[in-house]
Order: structure tokens, then sequence, then C-alpha cells
């Protein structure tokens, strides 16, 4: 198997175990229905799919196409896709406002996703919510939200009706280290743990939360999963540029929170190759530490690994780039040939 890192695990809870080694992390039990066999392409073509979807994105942002604010998710697939590739049909995601890997992950439709960031009618929310408000309930996609830190609470409302209607699905719930320092994020996970709460924390430490590294901003350091004693929730940190390895440490999460052991927390340590948004000169980041992290870019470095173990071939690597990008270049242009929001729309969806 390939040198997949243990995920470490620190707890105040005394039963914490880190993930099981050895362990297979090619259940094909995730939403993307695949057998075992296929996995490992099916994670490499979902990581490429978010690649070239918002490399699309950019482009066409630039073009004028897409309007607002653009944060590309560029640099953090394996986190997302490995994660979510655990989830099952029933489970819930909440995501935050670089949600377009947390979709796509889900198997939200593409042409629909594409036309929501294009403003077109037949978006995922009618054209009304743009890139940060990705939203399918059929799908268990609680949406994208573009209030830092307003989706925990959220997610844990979502938990609460879960662990009421005693099934034994769960709430995953993506955010960045920028949410850290708000009080709702504290609120949000000492009402958890006190209520047991199926949510799995998933916490995307990009090491930055807009211009601010959290070296800076944050008088404990850079490493949060330790301070998840204070609640009393089982916490592991993970490579987030392994797929793999996310891939394991969530299922171990998801299945001690399907037991009913109360909620997890995961911080994945990744990076955006990008800037905040495309808006941003990323003035306060050298290109070295960029550059240092393009070096274990998922992308590039899962197909190499899969083709060196004999688990694939460079021509499937090369016959899913392929297809991925056929697929890419329709969405853009079903979005493109969409009509947009009719007026009347402006009054409806409003809640108030
Ligand atoms: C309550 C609130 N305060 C401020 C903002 C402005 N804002 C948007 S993104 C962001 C940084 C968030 O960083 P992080 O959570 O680390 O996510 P990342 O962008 O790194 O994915 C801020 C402060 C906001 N959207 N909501
Ligand atoms: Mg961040």
């Amino acid at each position: 198997m390939a040198s997949r890192t243990k995920p470490r695990e620190k707890s105040s809870s005394t039963d914490a175990k880190p993930a099981k080694n050895g362990k297979s992390v090619v259940s094909g039990r995730g939403n993307t229905g695949v057998n075992a066999a296929t996995d490992y392409i099916e994670l490499f073509r979902q990581m490429y799919l978010i690649r070239e979807f918002e490399l699309a994105c950019g482009e066409n942002y630039s073009k004028g196409l897409i309007r607002g604010f653009l944060h590309l998710y560029i640099g953090q697939e394996a986190t997302g896709v490995g994660a979510i590739s655990t989830l099952r049909a029933d489970d819930y995601i909440v995501s935050h406002y670089r949600d377009h890997g947390h979709a796509l992950a889900r198997g939200l439709d593409v042409n629909r996703s594409m036309a929501e960031l294009f403003g077109r009618a037949t978006g995922l929310s009618k054209g009304k919510g743009g890139s940060m408000h990705l939203f399918d309930a059929a799908k268990g996609f609680m949406g994208g939200h573009a209030i830092v830190a307003g989706q925990l609470p959220l997610a844990a409302g979502l938990a609460l009706a879960q662990q009421y209607q005693k099934t034994d699905a769960l709430t995953m719930c993506f955010f960045g280290d920028g949410s850290t320092n708000q009080g709702v994020y504290h609120e949000t996970l000492n009402l958890a743990a006190v209520w047991k709460l199926p949510v799995l924390f998933f916490l995307e430490n990009n090491m930055y939360g807009m211009g601010s590294s959290i070296e800076r901003v944050r008088a404990g350091g850079i490493d949060f999963y330790p301070g998840m004693a204070t609640y009393g929730i089982p916490a592991a940190e993970v490579d987030g540029m392994d797929v793999l390895a996310v891939k394991e440490a969530t299922e171990y999460a998801v299945d001690r929170i399907r037991k009913g052991d109360g909620p997890q927390f995961i911080e994945a340590k990744t990076f955006r190759f990008t800037g905040h948004s495309l808006a941003d000169g990323q003035k306060y980041r050298g290109q070295e530490e960029v550059k240092k992290w393009e070096q274990r870019d998922p992308i590039a470095t899962f197909p190499e690994k899969l083709i060196k173990m004999g688990l694939a071939s460079s021509a499937k690597i090369e016959a899913v780039k392929a297809e991925v990008s056929k697929q890419i270049a329709l969405a853009v242009k079903f979005a493109e040939d969409s009509p947009e929001p009719d007026i009347s729309e402006l009054f409806t969806d409003v809640f108030a």
C-alpha cells in the first residue's frame, strides 16, 4: 500500500485510538458507488474534475462571465475528495464558501454547478446563489455558506435532527482555520459534545485566513487538534495532500460517529495554491512557500503513485483526464447557453 500517513490523534477522550494502519482504505461504500478495483481511479477522477472545473471558472471569471467573488479550492482537492468518499447518501454535508470541491466530490451535477457560477437560471440555486452557495438538498449537500463559521451551528442542527430520528447518519461540516476565532465555533463544539451529536467537524487548515497566516493571528500556534481536549472531542491530524490518508482517517472517525460516540474532529493540513479569491495579489506570502506545497500537488503525485504501484497505467490516467476535460467543456457550454433568471425571481425564495 502507498506510504500513507498514519493520522495522529490527540484527545481528551481516554478511548481515542489512532486510525488502524493496514486497514483497507478502498471500501467502495462511499457515495461514489464504484467497486474496489476502480476506487483509486475514481478518487483521481474526482480530484481532476475539481481542478479542471476551477481552472475553467478562473478563465471565465477573467472573461467577465462569472462575477462576484471566486474562491478556488485548487491545492485542497485531496482533502475534500478523501473525506467525502467515506460518506453514505443519507449523510449531510455543510460547507463554507470555498465549496466547489465539496459539491463536485458529493456528485452534484457539473453542468448545474457551472451554471450557478455563471448566474444562470439552470444553476443549482437558480443562479441566485453563485459560487459560494452551491446547494442540493436531494444529495444532502446543505450548502456552501459565506459567513465564516456560520455553517457550524447549522451542522449541529442537522446532526440533532439525525440523532432525533435515531438513524446512524451523520453530518460532515467543513470549515477553515479562519473560523476558529469566532465565538460560534466554540459554542457549537461545546454543545455538540454535550449532546453527543453525530457530526464530524472537518477543519481544512490551509494556513491562511485571507491575508493572515495562522502563525500571526493565533496565540496557540498552527495545530488546532490538541485544543479539542477542551471539549472532550476525539481529534486527529491528517496530511490533507494525501487523499488516501484523508480517506483512512475519515473512515475511522465516521465509524465512531455511527456507533454513537458523538462528535469527532479532523484537522487536515493543506494549502490553497491560489490567492484567497481571484482578487488577491498574495502580497502576504512568498512564492517559495507556495512552490514548496505545489511539489505535493495531489493531481500530480497521486497518479504518479498509482502508476508506480501498478494500480493504474498512464494510458488510463490520460483517458480519465481527456474525459474530464470534455465534460468541463460541455459544462461551460451548458452554462453559457442557459438563460439568466427571470426578473420575477427577485421576489421568490426570499426568507425574512
Ligand atoms: C463572519 C465573517 N467575517 C468575515 C468574513 C470575511 N471573510 C471571508 S473569508 C475570510 C477568511 C476565512 O478563512 P478560512 O476560514 O481559513 O478559510 P479559507 O479562505 O482559508 O478557506 C474572511 C475573514 C466573512 N465572510 N464572515
Ligand atoms: Mg484558511
